[in-house]
């Protein structure tokens, strides 16, 4: 690891069966671990809590981009150069970690890890859904005339990441719920960050968003865009 600091921020509802062995994993590659909860009625940050890892806890549920745009604030407050996303359902392998770190040290703003290894073309194994969100994301994010410069995303929707504070910094958040995925890709691309997508394995789905999700996550895009 490189002297940068390194935090990873994990928002977690009711995950107290994963949330242990995801932090405990996650504090073996990075500097500090933050681990945000709203209002989850299990014992997810009592479990999170015993790893020793820092816990922000706060009431009512506000939603993962509310908990996320939190542990944003406070990892840049603490003195983050670096900050890593993942889900605490145990979705998300830690030990990709280094990967992540390694590629953005090359030079790189953010790295998103794609479900799809990057190739767009091919259609997704998931639902038709999934492919239309990430479809109307890219359109709306990047637009039309940069679909064949490769620079639409394969996976808009992938909630493990690493940026730049830097990069983090510029961009103009305001989601509080699943549209803050949406939202980092249509800020990766108005700030025309320097984006690099590297394939990442996942757990299968366990629970999954819904389709209203998506739709949420299309309108709240559609209004961002064209600032209704
Ligand atoms: N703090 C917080 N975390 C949340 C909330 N909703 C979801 N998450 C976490 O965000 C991650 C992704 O959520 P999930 O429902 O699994 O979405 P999916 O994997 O895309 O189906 C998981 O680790 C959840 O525990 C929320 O309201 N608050
Ligand atoms: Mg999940």
């Amino acid at each position: 690891m490189s002297s940068k600091k390194v935090f990873a921020v994990i928002p977690g509802y009711n995950v107290e069966k994963t949330v242990g062995n995801v932090v405990r994993e996650t504090k073996k590659y990075v500097d500090e671990v933050i681990y945000v909860d709203d209002g989850s009625f299990d014992n997810s940050a009592k479990v999170a809590k015993k790893e020793g890892v820092l816990v922000i806890k706060y009431k009512p549920n506000m939603g993962k981009g509310f908990a996320l745009r939190t542990g944003f604030k406070t990892a840049i407050r603490l003195g983050a150069d670096v900050i890593i996303t993942l889900d605490s359902d145990g979705q998300h392998y830690p030990k990709y970690i280094p990967k992540f770190l390694k590629i953005l040290d090359m030079g790189y703003d953010v790295v998103v890890g794609s479900r799809y290894a990057g190739r767009f073309y091919t259609f997704p194994r998931n639902v038709i859904g999934n492919f239309g969100l990430n479809f109307i994301t890219n359109f709306l994010s990047y637009g039309p005339q940069n679909l064949f410069r490769h620079k639409w995303l394969g996976d808009t929707q992938s909630g493990y990441r690493a940026f730049r504070v830097e990069a983090l910094k510029k961009m103009n958040l305001t989601s509080n719920r699943y549209e803050i995925e949406g939202e980092l890709t249509f800020e990766i691309a108005k700030n025309n960050l320097k984006v690099k997508e590297i394939p990442i394995i996942t757990k299968a789905k366990i629970k999954g968003v819904t389709i209203m999700d998506g739709i949420n996550n299309a309108k709240f895009l559609f209004k961002k865009r064209f600032r209704l």
